[in-house]
Parts: structure tokens; C-alpha cells; sequence
């Protein structure tokens, strides 16, 4: 493949004033006419003229009224233009019923959706598609379908048409077209300058019933950008619209957000609490897009997290703001840990701004997004909430209606800051998670923490300079008092030490206090001072963290010496899970033992071959020694924490039913399921009643279950999503890879339908005892299926080639049979761009 660099970006030659877009609608040939006004870049050379154009039949152009015969290659055209402004018009042929890619203009359930970003555009008709050129779209589309919808503004309609018109210039990646058989969910918003806004969610007829949570959440998301961020909306209307085949979770166009139906469907009967925390979630996010990302969009597609750290941070800032915060912190660490650590520690580590890629669809990463908001995190840590506002207001009048850059979004806050950010760029271009390694010294009433950093090396960088790292920290007495509270540290060398004077006595450090910088802490430590901060900390995350540590050490012993179980984590998390000052989604999230992938990163790092099944197995020893240690605390948790009356999605009654659950799944264990198949039989929510299936399933029971699970949703295809991916992520590990056999033989399985092929294939990547097992089924079983689904939808597949990047930890018959895996995948004739870069990376 040919491969793209940030370095060689130029300028557009042309420019584009306005477009207009005819759609006249038909499944396997739809017309597409445009006609685009072209002027000059007065600041760039022209160059010979480019449209990006792909699959596309051109059945005619002109330029200024006068047909022309562009020169047509399988992925653009050039043409002769006059020097100056010019019109060019084009039309052509396209196949939504036979696109499968789900980029471009494709049909889902006979309904005609859109997804543009990153490069999909040039799929619908010849234009310049790169996110730099900028055009105010005006859309008529027109075919039978009731509901027609584009970006902006309705302007007119009529039998069989609709026009819209989108005042705010904007890429061609942010264009949408939704036409089909669809009902809203309708409401308002008054924006705090007085302008009303008309809300709709679409759906197909019967979904109706799960669109009130997403627009609650769209209010609390208008409202809280107008509050925190000084945001208004800035149209008339603004639409989302659920789609049952999407690659991503949601898209953010303009106007016009087009959402995988599982992101923001919702009801309490087929969603657990934790869907419902992430439809809210998305839901910001991809409203919050309109500022960061659409008003102000980036440059090229190196600078993808300009608009998507941006972004991620500020739904984070969101959903701390409507539930709890220490707990959000606490679950955005896990999840960066285990996808982004990941990814770091592997051969698809890249900076947060990549300097090269193949195919961009590869690069919507953790260490895009989540790396990328962590940056931002820190960046407002370092120079404090105040002067991050001025720097934000700065970027948001200077910055409108442009398309920019990573320096451009660094110079506003050099400039309202007086700061020096050229040492702190170095996590935008230095890709790998450093390494922090503390000691301290105590002498004289003084106590010092001496730091050291580094980063491993990653593909294509060996060397790696210090990074800016802000290090959160408080002191903490002997008597457990806190004797400093959080001061922030600001480390820039490869080794510093900083000094704390006056202490009456030698203090116990509480160090990474938010997890402030996204490293990996290394420390000497014992148990009795991990169980000390486990007791005393104060800060959430850091407690929290300490509690994980005992666990993580324990599991460790068990593992690579055949250690018991350890008492002392079984006495610590006792007393914390009896603390009833502590809240219930703390204490459930203090439960959970570290995954069997952070346990095979760990044992890989401290020189074990880490071996899946015995992973795996020493977990569930694990869980049956707290079910033994402390099963009248866990009987007393579930029964003090069922909630009664009508189910309610919000962050208290979900914590209690989290840890409720959190004891429920112990307690299973012990009681042969009993309780959960109560909690089954009288279950009116999903979250009880997949919380209590989980269970049975957990200890081999849950047959008759599983049926009646079946016959009550068969007809719900989110609920069925459940109904794939629970049965492979809770078979036993030697039967993991089969249950995703067989369950892909079952007339509702479509390996058209990402979300489908995710619930039973992700499921398999994220079973780690199964899809490692020894007799290589899962790897093979994997590939069977990636090369099936590659020559129709390269996108996911290339996504899902990612559960091969940890391939170097495992032992050498792991290793040779992943490595064949990959090398069959490579060696297939046609196999898409995405998918033969991921392979190669993944290889080399
Ligand atoms: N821009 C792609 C989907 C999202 O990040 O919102
Ligand atoms: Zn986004």
C-alpha cells in the first residue's frame, strides 16, 4: 500500500465556495448530480486539478456549462480548468444496496444512511475530499421514502423531494443524507441567547419507545456546553437518527448525527445501566463535535485528535458532571489501561498524532482518542482550570471556521498562558507509555521522592526524550491523616527529586493522585502500607489503586508460585466492601480483579511466558476465596442493595445494583445459583436480568435460562447482540472458540451486521483463556472469519485484526500459530487496504 505522510502536506490549489447536491434515490442506481463552485487558493499554488472519486460510474461532467472528458482512474480524475473561478458539474451512478462497507452512501434495513468520515465522500460523488476544504452545502434529494433529511436547515419540500441547506461551510467528511421509513421522537431546545431548536431522534416504527433517555441526554448535553464551555447550537434544528449497520458507535454531522442503533437506543427492559451511562456519553460527545470538530475542524487526518481528544475530554468532563467523578476517573483508567496500555505496549504503538499512515479508518484508536484527552487532561492540569478557559475562549474566537492543526490548538495556550509548551508536545509525537519509577528518602523532617522516567521503545522510534508529566501528590501521616494535601509536581527531566520539609514524622505517599499523567507507576512497596492507603487515602483513584495493587500482587503470587490466596487482600477488601460511607459503584468497582490481559501484560514485563488457561483459572481461584472468606458480607451487600419500585437509570440506584451484582456473581459460586435464578424468574430490567444470566452461565447452569432469554428477544436485535456474545464469553475456555463457531451457523447471525459480528467474534478476542487456547482454534477460527468479512466490510475487519497485537508475549507453538494466522490473512489475493496494513504492522 502507499503510504501517506504528515510531512508532505500541501495547501489545496482549489478552494470551494458552494455545492449543490441532487440525489435522485434508487437502491442499485442512484443518480448523485453536483455542482460545485471552484476558486483559486490565493494562498497555494493550483497545481493540476484532483477530484477524489471511488466505485463511481461517471455519466457526465461539465465545466462552466461546457461537457468535458476528465482523465478517470480507480480512485480520482484530473482535468483541464480555466485559471480562475469556475462551476463543475458532474453526475454519476452509484450502488447503496450493494455497498456493504457502510462507508459512503449505503442502505441499512431499506433505509438510505451516509458515513463520511474519514474519506467516504469520495464514494458518493468527484469532489475534493480532505477536511481543509471547506463548502456551504446546499441538498435536494428526491425518491419515495417519507423522511428526507440533510444537514442544516429544511428549506423546502414538496411529493418527493426535500431541500437543505447548510449555512456553515464545512468538510465534505461532515456531509449526511438520511432517507427511509422513519418516525421522530420530537422536542425543543431554547439555547440561553433565546433561540429555539427543534429535536428529533428517528427511528423505525417500534423503536419509538427507546428514544426519551437519548434526548434527555442531548438536553443535558446542549445545556452543559452552554454552561461550561460557552457553547450555543447554531441551527434551526438537530437531528439523530439510529441506524442498525454502522461501523463506528455514532457520527457527529453536522446537524445531522447518524448513530449506531446500539448507541442511543434505550429502554429499561432492553438496556443495562451501564448502556445507558454510554448513550449518554456518545450522545455528548458527538453533540460537543459540533464545536470541537465541525466549527472548528482539523487540517488533515494527522491531526484527528486535535477534534477527538478535544472531544473525549469533554464528555469525560460531562459525565463527571451529571454522575459520579472519582468513579468515571477510576473506570476511564481501567479502560485506558486495557486498550490504550495495550496498544502501546505493542507493534501498533503510533504518537497521538501519527507522522505516516496507509488507510486512516486505522488510526480511530484509544491512543487517538483516549491518549489524546489524557493530553488535554494534563495540559489543563498544568497550567489550571482559569487560564484552560481563556485558552479554550482564545480558541474557539480565533479558531472558527477554520481547519487546523495540533500547533494551532498549543499556540493559544502559549500564548494566553506565556508558557513554553515545546518540551510538552513531545506526547503528541512520542508515542509508548513511560515509565515511572519513584524511591524516597527520609532524613530530618524532610522526605524526598526521587523520580525517574522512561520509555520503551516503539516501531520507528528507539530513542525516547523525558517527558512534561504532572504528578499529582499528598502525604499522609503515620496516624492516617493527611499531612499534605495534593500539590502537583511538575517533572521535565529524565531523573528529579522533590523535597517535602518540616514533617513530624516519615509520611506515606499517595503519589499519581487522579492518576494525573497516563504512565505506569513503578514502586516498592509492601502490603501493609498498600492496605494503609487502601484505609487512609483520600484521594479516590489512589485508593482505589492501591486495593488493585494487593490484588494484582496476590494473583501474581498465585500464578508464578503457587501461592494461596492472599488473606491479607481478603481482610483489606472485606473492610472496605463493609465501609458504608464509601459509594456502592466504588466498592463494586473495588471488587473487580484485574483482567487476565493486564495479569498476561504484567507477567510478560517481570520475564514470565504468560500462560492463558492458568490466567484464567487462578482468577476463579480467586473469586472462590472471596466467596468463601466473606460470605455473610456478600449476602448482606446483595439484599442492602436491591432497589425497589420502578427502574431508574441514574448513577445511584445503578452503583447499587452494581454492587449487588458485584456480590450476586460471588455468591453464585457458593449458593448453585439460587439467587440469580430469582433475580431471573422476577427480573423486569435488563440489567438484572443479564446481570443474574452472567451468573448461571458463569457456573455452567443457565440452560433453560439462556432459551427463555431467547424466546422473550429474539425479535430485538440489541438484546440479541447480548444473547451472542454472552455464551462465548462465559463458555469455558476450551469450548470458547466453538460456542463462536456454532453460534455463527444460527439463522440470526449476520456477518453483515458489525454489532453481530462484534458480539460474537469481539466477544472472542476478549475471552483471553479461549481465544489463546492451546489447540490454536481461536486464532484459527478468527482469521476464517476476518477473511470472510473483509472483501465486504475492510473497516471492521481491519479493527478486529487488533486482537492479534499481543502476539509477541505468548509462547513460541502461540507464537507460530498466530503468526501463520496472519501470514494466511496476508497472503489472501484482494485483501483491503485496511486489513493488509493492520497485518503488516501487526507482523513486522
Ligand atoms: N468522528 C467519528 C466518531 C466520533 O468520534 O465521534
Ligand atoms: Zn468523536
Amino acid at each position: 500500500g502507499q503510504t501517506i505522510y504528515l510531512d508532505d502536506y500541501t495547501a489545496p490549489g482549489w478552494l470551494v465556495e458552494e455545492v449543490h447536491l441532487t440525489f435522485r434515490l434508487a437502491p442499485e442506481a442512484t443518480r448523485v448530480l453536483s455542482k460545485v463552485r471552484f476558486v483559486p487558493n490565493p494562498d497555494a499554488p493550483q497545481g493540476q486539478f484532483y477530484l477524489h472519486g471511488e466505485q463511481l460510474s461517471l455519466i457526465g461532467a461539465s465545466i462552466d456549462g461546457t461537457p468535458v472528458s476528465p482523465e478517470v482512474t480507480e480512485d480520482g480524475l484530473t482535468c483541464d480548468v480555466p485559471s480562475g473561478a469556475f462551476t463543475w458539474e458532474a453526475e454519476v451512478e452509484i450502488a447503496p444496496a450493494k455497498n456493504f462497507a457502510l462507508e459512503g452512501l449505503y442502505m441499512s434495513n431499506g433505509m438510505y444512511c451516509t458515513q463520511c468520515e474519514a474519506e467516504g465522500f469520495r464514494k458518493i460523488t468527484y469532489y475534493p475530499d480532505r477536511p481543509d476544504v471547506m463548502g456551504v452545502f446546499t441538498v435536494r434529494i428526491e425518491g419515495e421514502a417519507p423522511v428526507k433529511l440533510s444537514n442544516g436547515n429544511p428549506v423546502r419540500e414538496g411529493e418527493g423531494w426535500a431541500e437543505w441547506h447548510d449555512p456553515w461551510p464545512k468538510p465534505a467528511y461532515l456531509f449526511a443524507l438520511v432517507a427511509g421509513d422513519l418516525v421522530n421522537h420530537p422536542d425543543s431546545f431554547t439555547t440561553r441567547s433565546g433561540k429555539d431548536v427543534a429535536l428529533n431522534i428517528w427511528v423505525r416504527p417500534g423503536d419509538e419507545g427507546k428514544c426519551a433517555f437519548g434526548m434527555e441526554a442531548l438536553k443535558k448535553s446542549m445545556k452543559w456546553d452552554e454552561d461550561v464551555y460557552g457553547r450555543e447550537y447554531d441551527l434551526d434544528i438537530f437531528n439523530i437518527v439510529a441506524v442498525d449497520d454502522f461501523n463506528m458507535g455514532a457520527m457527529e454531522n453536522k446537524g445531522l448525527n447518524i448513530f449506531n442503533s446500539s448507541c442511543v437506543l434505550a429502554s429499561p427492559e432492553t438496556s443495562t445501566d451501564a448502556n445507558f451511562e454510554r448513550i449518554e456519553a456518545i450522545i455528548a460527545h458527538e453533540y460537543f463535535h459540533n464545536w470541537t470538530g465541525n466549527r472548528i475542524t482539523c487540517r488533515d487526518w494527522f491531526q484527528l485528535c486535535l477534534k477527538e481528544g478535544l472531544t473525549v475530554y469533554r464528555d469525560s468532563q460531562f459525565t463527571s458532571d451529571m454522575r459520579s467523578a472519582p468513579v468515571k476517573r477510576i473506570s476511564d483508567v481501567i479502560d485506558l489501561r486495557a486498550r490504550q496500555f495495550r496498544e502501546d505496549n505493542g507493534p501498533l504503538a503510533h504518537p497521538v498524532r501519527p507522522e505516516s499512515f496507509q488507510e486512516i479508518n486505522n488510526f480511530y484508536t484509544a491512543t487517538v482518542y483516549e491518549k489524546g484527552a489524557e493530553v488535554i487532561g494534563m495540559l489543563k492540569r498544568l497550567v489550571g482550570d482559569e487560564a484552560y478557559a481563556k485558552a479554550l475562549d482564545l480558541y474557539f474566537t480565533r479558531h472558527d471556521g477554520q481547519a487546523c492543526t495540533i500547533e494551532d490548538w498549543l499556540a493559544v495556550f502559549e500564548e494566553s498562558t506565556g508558557r513554553d509548551l515545546s518540551q510538552f508536545k513531545r506526547w503528541y509525537s512520542q508515542a509508548g507509555t513511560p515509565r515511572l519509577h519513584v524511591s524516597e528518602s527520609w532524613a530530618d523532617g524532610t522526605f524526598t521522592l526521587h523520580f525517574r522516567q522512561e520509555t520503551p521503545a516503539t516501531p520507528g522510534q528507539p530513542d525516547k526524550a523525558p517527558q512534561v508529566l504532572p504528578i499529582a501528590v499528598g502525604l499522609i501521616g503515620p496516624n492516617g491523616d493527611e499531612v499534605q494535601e495534593t500539590t502537583l509536581l511538575e517533572m521535565t527531566e529524565s531523573e528529579q527529586s522533590f523535597s517535602f520539609t518540616g514533617l513530624g514524622a516519615r509520611p506515606v505517599p499517595s503519589i499519581l493522585r487522579e492518576f494525573s499523567a497516563p504512565v505506569i507507576l513503578h514502586r516498592e512497596s509492601d502490603n501493609a502500607e498498600r492496605a494503609f492507603l487502601l484505609a487512609h487515602d483520600t484521594d479516590p483513584y489512589c485508593r482505589w489503586e492501591a486495593g488493585r495493587t494487593l490484588a494484582k500482587q496476590a494473583l501474581m503470587r498465585m500464578i508464578t508460585d503457587n501461592a494461596e490466596p492472599d488473606q491479607a487482600y481478603l481482610g483489606a477488601l472485606a473492610t472496605l466492601l463493609s465501609d458504608e460511607t464509601l459509594d456502592p459503584a466504588f466498592r463494586a468497582l473495588a471488587m473487580a480483579l484485574p483482567s487476565e490481559d493486564d495479569l498476561a501484560q504484567t507477567l510478560f514485563e517481570t520475564g514470565h511466558v504468560p500462560d492463558p488457561q492458568r490466567i484464567w483459572e487462578k482468577r476463579q481461584e480467586m473469586r472462590d476465596a472471596m466467596a468463601d472468606a466473606m460470605p455473610d458480607l456478600l449476602a448482606g451487600l446483595f439484599a442492602a442493595h436491591q432497589v425497589p419500585g420502578t427502574y431508574q437509570p441514574d448513577a445511584a440506584p445503578a452503583a447499587a445494583r452494581a454492587l449487588a451484582n458485584s456480590a450476586l456473581a460471588l455468591l453464585s459460586r457458593r449458593d448453585g445459583g439460587e439467587r440469580a435464578r430469582a433475580q431471573f424468574a422476577k427480573a423486569d430490567n435488563m440489567t438484572q436480568e443479564l446481570a443474574a444470566l452472567s451468573c448461571l452461565l458463569s457456573i455452567d447452569a443457565g440452560e433453560e435460562e439462556l432459551k427463555t432469554f431467547y424466546d422473550q428477544w429474539h425479535d430485538d436485535r440489541l438484546v440479541m447482540d447480548k444473547w451472542f456474545s454472552l455464551q462465548v464469553a462465559y463458555a469455558p475456555p476450551a469450548q470458547v472458540a466453538a460456542t463462536a463457531e456454532r453460534l455463527a451457523t444460527h439463522s440470526d447471525f449476520d456477518m453483515k451486521n458489525p454489532n453481530r459480528f462484534r458480539a460474537t467474534f469481539g466477544a472472542l478476542t476478549m475471552t483471553p483463556a479461549g481465544f489463546h487456547h492451546a489447540s490454536g482454534a481461536g486464532y484459527r477460527l478468527l482469521a476464517d472469519w476476518l477473511i470472510k468479512l473483509d472483501p465486504l466490510n475492510p473497516q471492521t475487519t481491519a479493527r478486529m485484526c487488533t486482537a492479534f497485537q499481543t502476539w509477541t508475549r505468548y509462547d513460541a507453538d502461540r507464537q507460530g500459530m498466530i503468526r501463520a494466522e496472519l501470514e494466511r490473512m496476508a497472503a489472501q489475493p484482494k485483501l483491503s487496504r485496511d486489513t493488509s496494513e493492520m497485518v503488516s504492522r501487526i507482523l513486522a
